[in-house]
């Protein structure tokens, strides 16, 4: 069994990314981890703590924390049987097949597909990996930052980080990262795409509420309810947490404008956090007097994602603008 199931993922400078926001951006290449996101940093850590003895898992996903799930199974020889609403487009099903998992199809959104994987976990005696709420997946998801810290060296600090929020895992695991690192007082932008903005809506709302529905195309990010914690780290006084919204249209035009300039294609839930550069709410914020001007090394979390191909892409784009 290794030692974890991650790579530590290359951290890459963007010229043309720089260039935009008026300062170094430094891109965190979680599209480059083994099932194509960051979510293996915090599952491989959890299936490692309480699966060994698992006669199976199983794991309720708008689509990535599927696929790592089903690759750390793999990886551990045990079965994996994963839940997701019908709103994940097909290929994810065939991906996680190729995994070797047993995929289900359960309601329409993710908190639908949740209840089954739930009611699994009792009727099927297997073992259950949630998504984003866990202790052990922030453990696991901190180590994002700590790689970040090991490869910039103690001379550079980020002004800011920017990740993308779904039920808030990965939020929750920065900031432990950031604090476990000596950097507790840099910024967090937490970007969510309207119409799957449950974080935003509590921090509105000064308590954790629940959506109606999801409404965004950013399907990986369509959570109805932010897991308690981060939500308590938005209200703490030691962490900043900056929430902003884009729309599915500015996540779209992110992730094309990532292919051409990056070379590497992204799911819009990665795209709410790029278009925080690309549509210049990095720059509103300056202009606001919430993130300082000049601006130290931005940090951007390409949390990446693995439901999206050319042709999906193609389908979106038939989606949001016609
Ligand atoms: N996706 C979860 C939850 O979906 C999933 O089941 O895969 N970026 C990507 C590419 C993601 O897949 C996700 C979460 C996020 C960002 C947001 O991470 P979170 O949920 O930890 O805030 C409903």
């Amino acid at each position: 069994m290794p030692e974890h199931f991650h790579l530590n993922t290359p951290l890459l400078e963007s010229t043309s990314m720089s260039k935009l926001v008026g300062t170094s951006v430094y891109l965190k290449m979680e599209s480059s981890q083994p099932s194509g996101s960051f979510k293996i940093r915090g599952i491989g850590h959890l299936c490692q703590q309480v699966a060994r003895q698992s006669k199976g898992v199983v794991c309720s996903s708008g689509g990535n924390a599927g696929m790592a799930a089903a690759y750390v199974a793999r990886k551990m020889g045990l079965p994996a049987t994963i839940v997701i609403p019908s709103s994940s487009p097909p290929l994810v099903v065939q991906r996680l097949q190729d995994q070797g998992a047993t995929v289900k199809i359960a309601g329409k959104v993710w908190d639908d597909a949740n209840a089954e994987a739930l009611r699994l976990t009792e009727t099927e005696g297997l073992t259950y990996v949630p998504p984003f709420d866990h202790p052990l997946l922030w453990e696991g998801h901190a180590s994002v930052i700590t790689e970040v810290a090991a490869c910039l060296g103690p001379s550079v600090k980020p002004g800011a980080v920017l990740v993308s929020v779904g039920g808030g895992g990965l939020l929750c695991g920065v900031v432990q990262g950031l604090k476990q690192v000596g950097w507790a007082d840099v910024p967090i932008v937490a970007m969510e795409t309207v119409g799957a903005d449950c974080f935003n809506a509590a921090l509105k709302a000064g308590k954790v509420v629940t959506l109606d529905d999801i409404t965004s195309e950013a399907k990986c990010l369509g959570a109805k309810t932010v897991c308690r914690k981060a939500f308590e780290y938005s209200q703490s006084s030691d962490v900043t947490i900056i929430s902003e919204l884009v729309t599915d249209q500015q996540a779209f035009h992110a992730v094309q404008t990532f292919l051409d300039e990056e070379r590497v294609l992204v799911e819009m839930a990665c795209g709410a956090a790029l278009a925080a550069i690309y549509s210049g709410v990095i720059r509103r914020l300056q202009d606001e007097g919430r993130l300082p001007a000049p601006l130290g090394p931005l940090l951007v979390i390409v949390c990446g994602g693995s439901s999206i191909n050319m042709e999906q892409l193609t389908n979106l784009r038939h989606k949001l603008y016609t």
